[in-house]
């Protein structure tokens, strides 16, 4: 009977953000709304994904983004429709976007009391290659006698109030954290809903997996080029960890979140901040798997406590299983 309650007893993801607002009899609902328009937008993207194949939608839109890389046409489409998707909720107020050099500011008439940071379509570079990839958010709130200026995204990610990414893969899957763990639900392209697949996601404690493209291990600094070594060597007689590494962000983290293990964008002699961005990937996925009881570090701190000074700033990350990241940590204090 208990699978058959859960076939009729649908946990929607709307449903589930409605539950727990309902613990907070004060609030007005504005974070429930904002996030079923986060939700329009994925679910418009998934679709506009799964027909990119076919509708010549992917190739080179010939224009190029801040990031100096050619815009694939599903970049562009997926930015306008969360753009539009984020100011018509009512409840935005400065949004920054992957693809815009400066912060958005939404119409007065239209402006509420949160702060959108977003990759639209991180992992893009994978599109033409079938590779999943995916919608990353975190979700900040103004206080009382802000404005709205682009000062107010320039917050540690302590001071996010939720997080997720939208993952389009062989499957639509949506990972969310409103603060109180993590939840995954995945679409149900029959009823356009995403339905509760996840509940309270906990990622290892330690993991056999490390994540990191070796490619650049020419310009690693030594703890990294020590972590990486430890794990394909080990010398306590355990077995050497695997290596998976997919180079889409989104599929990275989820794989780490679901199996374990750590991920690693650290930085390098080329690129002393890494590649990944702070606000809108470093730190929602960090978010995520802090509150799915594993940690994020820099190389210097936690990485939620990071103050970005620029709304595009990059910085190094290990994320994952508590205690792949504490050794990690270990051997920063050591060498560095
Ligand atoms: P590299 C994709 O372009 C991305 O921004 C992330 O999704 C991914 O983790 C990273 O870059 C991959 O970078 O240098 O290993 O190709």
């Amino acid at each position: 009977h208990a699978a058959d309650a859960m076939r009729t007893d649908l946990m929607t993801l709307t449903r589930h953000v409605l539950n727990e607002q309902s613990k907070y009899p004060e609030a007005r609902g504005d974070l429930t709304i904002l996030l079923n328009h986060i939700v329009l937008g994925c679910k418009f993207v998934c679709s506009a994904v799964n027909k990119a194949g076919l509708a010549k939608l992917i190739g080179l839109a010939g224009e190029t983004n801040v990031q100096g890389e050619e815009q694939k046409k599903l970049d562009v489409l997926s930015n306008e429709v969360f753009v539009k998707a984020l100011t018509s909720s009512g409840r935005t107020n400065i949004l920054v976007s992957e693809e815009d050099e400066d912060a958005i500011v939404v119409p007065e008439k239209l402006r509420g009391r949160y702060c959108v940071v977003f990759d639209p379509l991180d992992g893009s570079s994978n599109i033409d290659c079938g590779v999943s990839i995916g919608t990353i958010f975190g979700i900040y709130m103004l206080e009382e006698g802000q404005a709205g200026t682009v000062e107010d995204v320039l917050k540690p990610g302590t001071a996010m109030v939720a997080a997720g990414y939208c993952m389009y893969g062989s499957s639509c899957t949506l990972v969310l954290s409103t603060g109180e763990g993590v939840n995954g639900f995945t679409l149900d392209p029959s009823l356009g809903e995403f339905i509760l697949t996840h509940p309270l996601i906990r990622i290892p404690k330690k993991g056999k997996i490390y994540s990191v493209n070796e490619g650049n291990a020419k310009n690693w600094d030594e703890p990294t080029t020590k972590y990486v070594e430890k794990a394909k060597f080990p010398t306590d007689g355990s077995s050497p960890k695997s290596l998976r590494y997919i180079g889409s962000m989104v599929a990275d983290v989820h794989r780490t979140l679901l199996y374990g293990g750590i991920f690693l964008y650290p930085a390098d002699k080329k690129s002393p901040n890494g590649k990944l961005r702070v606000l809108y990937e470093v730190f929602p996925m960090s978010f995520l798997v802090e509150q799915a009881g594993g940690q994020a570090f820099t190389g210097k701190q936690r990485a939620l406590e990071l103050v970005p000074t620029k709304i595009h700033e990059r910085s190094p990350i290990f994320l994952g299983s508590y205690d792949d990241v504490e050794e990690v940590k270990d051997l920063y204090a050591k060498y560095s």
